[in-house]
């Protein structure tokens, strides 16, 4: 082989250039970097993918609240623990549109409709089939998370209108048995796997602040960046501690690992939009601005996320407007 196509075939070190070999070690290290050097690298990266004064909007609506079979330690709806909320019943389609409608007018790009299921059941997928296609009527782009997904399901639902799929894996491979015992870290892979291969694109992250070490952030960010192909969305949520919950009690995060956390994802898929998702209640406008600056470009918008509550949408506007951010295009 001549030296030039010996050159050609190795792996690329042009950062911009996504990555699908990273190792767990390379990650670590992304985390050991000095801050300004980590925050400097993310910034720069960024830029060269997105224009950083630009910050993609969805909003979420909880179509399906409580109940849920599952055991994830960390959620307000498992059936599992006592946490106050009250399982409910699919919300009916029109209020699904009145609400997406309201989430458009109110500068919404993306609408996701959740629900606290393991998985879709026959009877309730026409339903949610008929919610995405009237979403998608109103101009806006879709997303939908509904526990597992089986191949089919993934491919009616991608008929149906759906553009994103959300199905986080939440924290490392190691760790994720000390959050959920009801299910594998290999089912999420399966469909997360159904969903791509149904050609939706993946929304797929995870959360800190559950007791995971640095190792487990980087096992999660590990696992995405090794993905046959980067999530296109990758929320980053601080736990949002829920009475009740087996993390109820978890103690905050220090705000400048999250930016870390933040950078480290932007670094390793380099075109992911980065959402800084669930906990920006908790969290000031400066270490906001400092995850916009190390390479989150997303943000949930309006009062509410699932069952918990999000900064108001007027205190959000009148942020952006001081950052001098836009809707992204
Ligand atoms: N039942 C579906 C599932 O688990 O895939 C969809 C809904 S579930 C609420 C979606 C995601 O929300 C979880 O994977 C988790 O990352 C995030 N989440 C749930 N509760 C949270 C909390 N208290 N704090 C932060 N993130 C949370
Ligand atoms: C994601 O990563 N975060 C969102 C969305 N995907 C579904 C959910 C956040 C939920 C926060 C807790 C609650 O409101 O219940
Ligand atoms: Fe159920 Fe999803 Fe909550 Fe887990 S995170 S308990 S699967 S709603």
């Amino acid at each position: 082989m001549s030296a030039s196509l010996r050159v050609a075939t190795l792996p690329s070190r042009d950062p911009a250039i996504p990555r699908h070999d990273w190792t767990l070690e390379e990650v670590e290290a992304l985390f050991e970097l000095p801050f300004m050097d980590l925050l400097f690298r993310a910034a720069e990266l960024h830029r060269q993918h997105f224009d950083p004064n630009e910050l993609q909007r969805s909003q979420l609506l909880s179509i399906k609240t409580g109940g849920c079979p599952e055991n994830c330690g960390y959620c307000s709806q498992s059936q599992s623990f006592d946490t106050g909320v009250a399982a409910s019943a699919l919300m009916p389609l029109a209020e699904v549109i009145a609400q997406a409608t309201a989430a458009k007018a109110g500068g919404a790009q993306r609408f996701c409709m959740g629900a606290a299921w393991r998985d879709v059941k026959p009877r309730d997928l026409p339903k949610v089939t008929a919610m995405i296609a009237g979403v998608k009527a109103l101009g806006l782009e879709t997303c939908a998370t509904l526990g597992m997904l089986s191949r089919d399901q993934a491919v009616a639902l991608k008929d149906a209108g759906l553009d994103y799929y959300n199905h986080n894996l939440d924290t490392g491979p190691d760790y994720y048995d000390t959050v959920v015992t009801t299910r594998a870290y290999q089912d999420r892979l399966d469909t997360l796997s159904a969903v791509r291969d149904a050609g939706l694109s993946t929304c797929c992250g995870g959360i800190i602040g559950m007791g995971e070490t640095r190792r487990d952030r980087a096992g999660l960010l590990h696992q995405l960046a090794t993905l046959p192909a980067h999530p296109e969305s990758l929320p980053i949520n601080d736990l949002v501690p829920i009475p009740g919950t087996p993390l109820g009690d978890s103690s905050a995060v220090d705000g400048l690992e999250f930016v870390r956390m933040i950078a480290v994802a932007r670094l390793v898929c380099p075109k992911a939009v980065v959402r800084l998702s669930a906990g920006r209640e908790q969290m000031s406008r400066e270490l906001q601005a400092l995850c916009f600056l190390a390479g989150a470009n997303s943000i949930f918008v309006g009062d509410r996320l699932l069952t918990t509550s999000n900064p108001a949408r007027e205190a959000d506007e009148a942020f952006l407007a001081d950052l001098k951010m836009r809707p992204m295009a």
